[in-house]
């Protein structure tokens, strides 16, 4: 288990990461891949279109969203990384037992939207384990997030916080060449906070860590279209943005629309090579 090579080296510079919710309220995809058979048949459509790595996550962390038991998220994750079995699977948890049940099913990292500070047992199933490790920074929680979020440098705020959360986890006893970091669009941030995130990815860079952005579909892309009250973006803009990341030295893309983003980020890679 602990013999995994270095994230950079597993991850090639673009990676997909295609993101199935097995959940009734995703603020995308929310209610499509409740039922096994759906959720997995998609994943699969989803390497064979080029994806890396399929992100299956049982509990919504959209503005305003309240949480689940581990009890509740492991039944609806468990049957779906079981139908992985063998596939490249990541499982998007803040919670340690949901983690190991998923660890133990085969998945090889654990994406925590909140950087090791929800369950102070997932460092070390983390650590014990020797899997991938994705720390997002997240300002607040879900239920509050998006009330008002304010930064005086919303790059440098969210570098500390990374940089800060990095050392946590390998004082905890995970390898440093294990971890991605992730800015966390659209949580606890404004449009604004969001696009400049990506103009200015690379002073993240500068941590020494592979990035990941998950922009995929979220409501600034919406906005930046004219509607103020977009709750969702549209594939093309989410592929925008995706080839804007990869540009700017975003290593893996967290995304719903696996065939778009290969293709695009393909080509993006063409060009750059
Ligand atoms: N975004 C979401 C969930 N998990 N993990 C990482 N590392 N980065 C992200 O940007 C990220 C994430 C939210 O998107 P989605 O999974 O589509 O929706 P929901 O949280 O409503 O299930």
């Amino acid at each position: 288990m602990s013999n995994r090579p270095p994230l950079e080296q597993r991850f090639a510079r673009p990676s997909v990461m295609g993101v199935i919710n097995v959940t009734p309220d995703s603020f995308s995809d929310g209610g499509v891949f409740l039922r096994l058979e759906p959720a997995v048949t998609e994943a699969w459509g989803m390497l064979d279109a080029g994806a890396a790595i399929i992100d299956v996550g049982g509990e919504s962390t959209r503005p305003g969203s309240q949480g689940v038991s581990a009890e509740e998220e492991l039944a609806r994750i468990e049957p779906v990384v079981a139908g992985l079995n063998g596939a490249p699977v990541s499982v998007d948890t803040s919670k340690a037992p949901v983690a190991l049940r998923a660890l133990e099913l085969g998945a090889e990292m654990v994406n925590d939207v909140t950087a090791l500070r929800g369950d102070p047992e997932l460092a070390g199933v983390v650590a014990d384990w020797g899997c991938y490790l994705c720390l997002m920074h997240m300002l607040g929680e879900p239920r509050t997030m998006q009330e008002n979020p304010r930064y005086d440098d919303v790059v440098a705020e969210v570098k500390r916080f990374l940089e800060e959360r990095l050392a946590f986890a390998v004082s905890e006893g995970v390898r440093e060449e294990l971890v991605c970091l992730d800015p966390g669009i659209g949580f606890g941030k404004t449009v604004e906070h969001n696009f400049e995130l990506v103009r200015r990815l690379g002073e993240l860079s500068a941590l020494g860590r592979p990035l990941l952005v998950g922009f995929s579909r979220k409501s600034s892309l919406g906005r930046i279209m004219g509607d103020p009250d977009a709750r969702t973006g549209t594939a093309a803009a989410s592929v925008g943005a995706a080839v804007a990341a990869y540009d700017r030295g975003a290593t893996i893309l967290r995304v719903h629309d696996v065939r778009e983003h290969v293709e695009a980020l393909t080509a993006a890679r063409a060009v750059s090579e």
